[in-house]
């Protein structure tokens, strides 16, 4: 029935945010103010309407330009609190943030400011709101394997607050084979393993992140329904992947909701999940994505719970919180 009172938004985690991509034009003003950071918009307004894509690399430009305000601790410790305090709103119990380490250091903010301020935030996130976190530190692809490798060293003495290492940025021409030895690194020290692909990227690039890096999820992926024997491979070892709809519209990686594969995912046995990426320019955080393609694709409760359930499922938690969800 289509009366009574509001339901809450289901009980799910998130594990494709990306902590520079929930910076919302109020805080990116404010945080020009306290810092005397200068921004080439007027208003929020004028940014806001800055905020239409036609790929991944035109919003990559004003995603690394808006960063310019974060620049201390406690701007980096802001940034995930607010983010936290959203995501409450929209169910998330457990979180599982992605952060740039180059994309600050390239301008002269050490990693341990980065670092330091996001896990203040995250220390916080159980008690406040009641969000299980953990932090996912991401190289850029289009810097050099190099550059990951010195951003591996550096981050070493914060080892011990990081769960995983990703791989973002501008996929194409930049396949996960490059990042070899520094995923190697990572495994080492114990770390678990993701990386973007098959966002812009072909299929193939999904098959080096399984091979060559050995992932334990793929973030996107959507572009594996091209590739038969891949899908099979992605359903036979249940590698989830962490698909972000609203994204996939706005930087134009599929024409419309309606077009997306989520459900010719699902029917293949795929460990789908439903995250936001970048909320603040997508145009929506967790469970927006979920009433989306839910609104979209005419997804039924059945189908939006085992999406819920799949992203307890795929999360990097121990078996006995795991369980509590499940
Ligand atoms: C990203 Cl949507 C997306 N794809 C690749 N890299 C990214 N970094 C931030 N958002
Ligand atoms: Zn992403």
């Amino acid at each position: 029935p289509s009366t009574g009172a509001p339901r809450p938004p289901l009980p799910k985690a998130e594990l494709h945010l990306h902590i520079e991509g929930t910076l919302e034009p109020e805080l990116a003003f404010a945080l020009a103010e306290r810092n005397g950071v200068k921004l080439p918009y007027a208003t929020q307004d004028e940014l806001r309407r800055a905020y239409s894509f036609a790929d991944l690399q035109s919003f990559l430009n004003l995603y690394y330009a808006l960063m310019a305000v974060l620049r201390t601790e406690d701007d980096f410790a802001d940034l995930a609190d607010a983010y936290l305090a959203r995501a409450e709103a929209q169910g998330v119990r457990h979180a599982e943030i992605f952060f740039d380490p180059q994309a600050h250091t390239a301008r002269g903010v050490p990693i341990g400011t980065v670092i330091r301020g996001l896990a203040r935030a995250l220390d916080g996130a159980q008690e406040t709101y009641g969000i299980s976190t953990r932090l996912i530190m991401c190289f850029l692809r289009d810097e050099s394997a190099d550059s990951a490798l010195e951003t591996f060293e550096a981050a070493r003495p914060y080892l011990d607050r990081i769960t995983a290492v990703g791989l973002d940025s501008a996929e194409v021409g930049h396949p996960p084979s490059k990042f070899k030895e520094v995923y190697a690194l990572a495994r080492e020290a114990g770390l678990k393993c993701v990386a973007h692909a098959g966002e812009e990227g072909p299929p193939a690039y999904v098959w080096e992140a399984l091979d060559v890096l050995g992932v334990d999820r793929i973030d996107h992926g959507v572009r594996s329904m091209e590739d038969e024997r891949l899908v099979a491979r992605l359903a036979a070892d249940q590698v989830p992947l962490t698909l972000c709809p609203l994204s996939n519209v706005r930087l134009r990686v599929i024409d419309d909701l309606a077009a997306h594969p989520l459900p010719a995912m699902l029917d293949a046995g795929l460990l789908v999940t439903v995250n936001s990426d970048d909320p603040a320019y997508f145009g929506g955080y967790a469970d927006d994505n979920f009433t989306a393609v839910r609104d979209a694709l005419g997804l039924g409760e059945e189908t939006l719970r085992t999406l819920a359930r799949n992203s307890f499922r795929a999360a990097f938690l121990d078996e006995a919180t795991r369980a509590k969800y499940l």
